[in-house]
């Protein structure tokens, strides 16, 4: 049999590094999962909804930098891609999806299911090639593949089953990946950030994504200028373990002295980092710096004193040698207490939670930490869940912290842990989901990592709510609405299902179900997790916005006659704080 179109695509995409596709077969993808089967050099995923695959994509490019194939066909299993490429476009992973498209003979027919790949993944692809012609076969499959591994995002090959099929044209069709190149500012601008630094008495360092390589230079730059560190989510996993410089978040799920440390010091170095929310950046008197390989990044978020572009790590190297030792640790030592105070006060709900019934979220995902492994891999839905790992999960070397950090999609923990899993068989995956999340996309795969044996911790927030929008309907002076539900037992479900199924209700139980969970090593678990719906968590720089909202949705609620959740809300906190 001649090779065709879809031999050489896997052909190319295996030598480029991919190892697993996941997804939905059917009609346009046919003949290239027939390929994918001849090759044998590619596990094929059989994921429920190709959403979820996508999801397991991302957190598998993330973490081994290799890039990871999905697939969807014409139409509709094309469209369930869409999230999660969106997903994979804000967090960064190199995942290139195989778009099963009309025959071409149909293409602009408005035939069924046809899609005009173009115009779809305009949002959230950093590359569409449509394959109409075998001979633009390898083009378009080698830009694909550079473009997803070299700008770390998604990338669309489009492919009609009937090119898919058709004789592929011979010679050679190896990928060649560069290494990551050495990417640093000009020598005049590095001596202009020196001049800067060494000109202020206080430097403050906010660190994100960027500082993924860099965690020694940023470390050794903070002690060269007893400069306290703070960082996003995405930072956090890099910057705070083992670091004696580290202040916490900042943010509205912020802790510690870092909302303090970047407002008050002269010189803020922002470095790799997009962070988002502009309202907890300094702006005035605080001069700031900002470094980042994309320049779209730049000044976006805030005014800046000089941007850079260039990689953290070479650009920070090439910058330790310029600037001059600070020695006084004043405002280095102000931030640290600050960030041990907040502790102590996270601490509280750790400490008394095994005496408070319904389960306090806090002490439930402390007590995971204290539990994990020192590899573990956590992974949160976008939810309460966040808020607990940023403060209750503790980094590690070798830990790893993940979520749709920068897409803020729900339902992501579970599929993200399940790439993780599949990527590092063996390693403790764990995904702390909401129980919206958990019902959104990760029940209905639960069987496919039942069949897997994949050992991903399901930990289910049971709050019976939307609980992440009703803080935020509060704090923005509504009455909570559209946010409750009802859930089944999810242990009994999941039972159902072939997996391990735990229920959790006492606190005093929470040890030793975490414990089960953790050493089970059969396949999936999850532990449904009766927890507080009242539970809230304040950050430790609230906006006068935020407070004022709180107040009035609180005073609408009891004009609205639900006192009772007033009191709740109000006495199940205070008695913590
Ligand atoms: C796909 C999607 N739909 C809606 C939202 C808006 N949203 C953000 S958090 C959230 C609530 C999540 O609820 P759940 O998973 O139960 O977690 P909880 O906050 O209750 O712990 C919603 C609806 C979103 N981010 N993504
Ligand atoms: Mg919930």
């Amino acid at each position: 049999m001649a090779r065709n179109v879809a031999d050489l695509m896997w052909e190319m995409l295996q030598k480029a590094g991919v190892k697993r596709c996941y997804g939905i077969v059917g009609d346009a993808l046919n003949p290239v999962i027939d390929a994918l089967r001849r090759n044998g050099n590619v596990d094929f995923v059989h994921v429920r909804n190709e959403e979820y695959g996508v999801f397991a994509a991302v957190a598998e490019a993330y973490f081994t930098g290799n890039p990871v194939a999905v697939c969807g066909t014409a139409g509709p299993g094309v469209t369930h891609l869409f999230n999660g490429l969106m997903d994979a476009r804000k967090e960064g992973a190199a995942v290139i999806a195989i778009a099963g498209d009309v025959e071409s003979k149909l293409i602009d027919t408005a035939a069924l299911e046809e899609l005009n790949p173009y115009k779809f993944f305009d949002a959230a692809a950093l590359y569409i090639g449509r394959v109409v012609n075998p001979e633009q076969a390898r083009a378009v499959i080698n830009t694909a593949v550079t473009t997803a591994v070299i700008d770390r995002g998604p990338t669309v090959i489009s492919l009609p089953g009937d090119v898919a099929a058709s004789k592929a044209p011979d010679g050679m069709h190896t990928v060649a990946i560069p290494a990551k190149a050495v990417f640093r500012p000009a020598e005049a601008d590095l001596e202009k950030l020196a001049r800067l630094i060494n000109d202020a008495k206080t430097v403050a360092i906010f660190g994100g994504d960027g500082c993924r390589d860099a965690r020694n230079e940023v470390l050794t730059l903070a002690n060269k200028l007893k400069a306290p560190v703070g960082y996003s989510f995405r930072g956090k996993q890099w910057l705070e373990h083992d670091n004696p410089y580290a202040t916490g978040m900042t943010g509205l799920i912020g802790y510690g002295g870092t909302y303090n440390a970047i407002h008050g010091a002269d010189l803020l170095l922002l470095l790799g980092t997009d962070f988002p929310f502009s309202e907890f950046l300094p702006n005035g008197n605080v001069k700031k710096v900002q470094i980042d390989t994309n320049p779209k990044h730049l000044g976006r978020r805030t005014a800046l004193d000089l941007g850079l572009v260039g990689d953290v790590q070479a650009t920070v190297a090439a910058l330790l040698p310029k600037i001059r030792e600070k020695n006084d640790t004043t405002f280095l030592e102000k931030h640290l207490a600050q960030t041990r105070e907040f502790d102590e006060l996270l601490g509280h709900y750790v400490e008394k939670g095994p005496g408070i019934k319904p389960i306090r979220p806090e002490y439930l995902a402390a007590t995971l930490s204290a539990l994990a492994s020192d590899d573990a891999m956590f992974f949160a839905d976008t939810g309460t869940a966040c808020i607990w790992m940023a403060r209750h999960i503790k980094g590690g070397a070798n830990r790893r912290l993940f979520g749709s950090f920068s897409w803020a999609s729900m339902a992501n923990a579970v599929p993200n842990a399940f790439g993780a899993q599949l990527a590092f068989p063996g390693r403790q995956t764990i995904a702390l989901c909401g129980d919206g999340g958990f019902t959104m996309l990760a029940l209905g795969d639960l069987p496919t990592l039942v069949q897997r044996k994949a050992r991903v911790v399901h930990i289910i927030l049971n709050n019976e709510s939307l609980d992440f929008v009703n803080i935020e309907q509060q704090e923005a002076g509504f009455v909570p609405f559209g946010v409750n539900f009802k859930n089944p037992n999810f242990a009994r479900v999941a039972e159902a299902m072939g997996a391990k199924g735990i229920r959790l209700e006492e606190p005093g139980d929470v040890k030793d179900a975490l414990t089960e969970a953790l050493a089970y090593k059969d396949g999936p678990v999850v532990v449904d997790a009766v927890v507080d719906p009242y539970a809230l968590s304040l950050p430790s720089h609230v906006p006068f916005h935020a407070a004022e909202g709180y107040t009035l949705s609180l005073a609408k609620q009891v004009l609205a006659g639900r006192f009772d959740d007033v009191i709740k809300t109000i006495e199940r906190n205070v008695r913590l704080v």
